[in-house]
């Protein structure tokens, strides 16, 4: 009687949750939402969208959905996910209603005297085949997104962004060859509207529409360059050299951190990417040629890792 308690009490429970995790707000808009929804923003960011432009690539609380796209690699992220929610939740029910076909048909009362036969040649095929081809249906879309995050399409600049214990440094090649480093703002010297533990001193500013060869190693120990609303995740390793890419539709600030556990403070080194105008760009490209031109100490590090000099 306990486990039949237990069961429905389970198929509620996981009734619930997928009833609240497809039934939230207009907070977490889906992929598909109208671009007027997604740019409007809520009350509690508006301090936010005066301090520092838009926020939109952060989780918000108690968010359950995947973070909002902000390029074409994430879309098609957030829509594989989406899938394999449907078919999650199938097997799901699907085990769930075996489960409780078992209790209540099969229990000791309904069923006192049980059959003794062990195999089932025509079942055994079926529950071997029909893994095999849920399995092949998600390979197909998971390797193609893949590549998708591999291969870059005629990019129009190059950033190379290297990983050091515990803080990033960022080269702009094409722009003259500038780099800076960029460290977390300590809890002490927050301001308002800053995200603790997300926000760094020199964001990486980028333009928008425009496709960015992002290139990225390490100068000590794996890191991991991860910023989720790009769809960007990928291993900084020292003395190799891994490439992705991303193209940001929106204006706006788009976080992400180091998601390698790579020493004492690998918590602490994010990642703060600032996506402005073209022309906001190349004004930017200007002052930033002129404020980090003696960064160059470190320059000659990096640049050697890359076989360039
Ligand atoms: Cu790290």
């Amino acid at each position: 009687m306990k486990i039949k308690i237990l069961m429905v009490m389970a198929l509620l429970i996981s009734v619930a949750f997928v009833t609240v995790s497809y039934a939230q707000g207009p907070s977490t808009p889906t992929v598909e939402s109208s671009a007027a929804e997604q740019s409007e923003p809520l009350s509690a960011d508006k301090a936010e969208q005066e301090e520092s432009g838009t926020v939109i690539g952060a989780a918000k609380n108690w968010q359950i959905k995947p973070i909002q796209s902000a390029t074409p690699v994430r879309s098609e992220m957030n829509s594989f996910h989406h899938m394999l929610m449907w078919i999650v939740t199938g097997i799901c029910i699907l085990v769930l209603a075996l489960l409780l076909i078992v209790v209540f048909k099969f229990n000791s009362k309904k069923n006192p005297v049980p059959s003794q036969f062990t195999h089932n040649t025509k079942l055994e095929i079926v529950w071997t085949l029909v893994p095999v081809i849920i399995l092949v249906f998600i390979v197909v879309p998971s390797m193609r997104l893949l590549y998708l995050t591999d291969r870059v399409v005629d990019a129009e600049m190059t950033i190379v962004a290297t990983g050091y214990q515990w803080y990033w440094g960022y080269e702009y090649p094409d722009q003259g060859g500038f780099s800076f480093n960029s460290y977390m703002i300590p809890d002490d010297e927050i301001q308002p509207g800053q995200k603790r533990l997300l926000e760094t001193d020199n964001r990486v500013i980028v333009p928008v529409d425009t496709t960015v060869r992002l290139q990225v190693t390490s100068n000590d120990v794996l890191h991991s360059f991860a910023v989720p609303a790009l769809g960007v995740k990928i291993d900084a390793v020292p003395y190799q050299l891994n490439e992705t890419w991303f193209r940001i539709d929106k204006e706006g600030v788009y976080y992400g951190q180091c998601s390698e556990l790579c020493g004492r403070d690998h918590g602490f080194m994010p990642i703060t990417i600032e996506a402005v105008s073209r022309e906001k760009f190349e004004a930017w490209t200007e002052s930033a040629r002129e404020e980090f031109s003696d960064a160059s100490d470190h320059k000659e590090t990096q640049l050697a890792y890359l076989g360039e000099e």
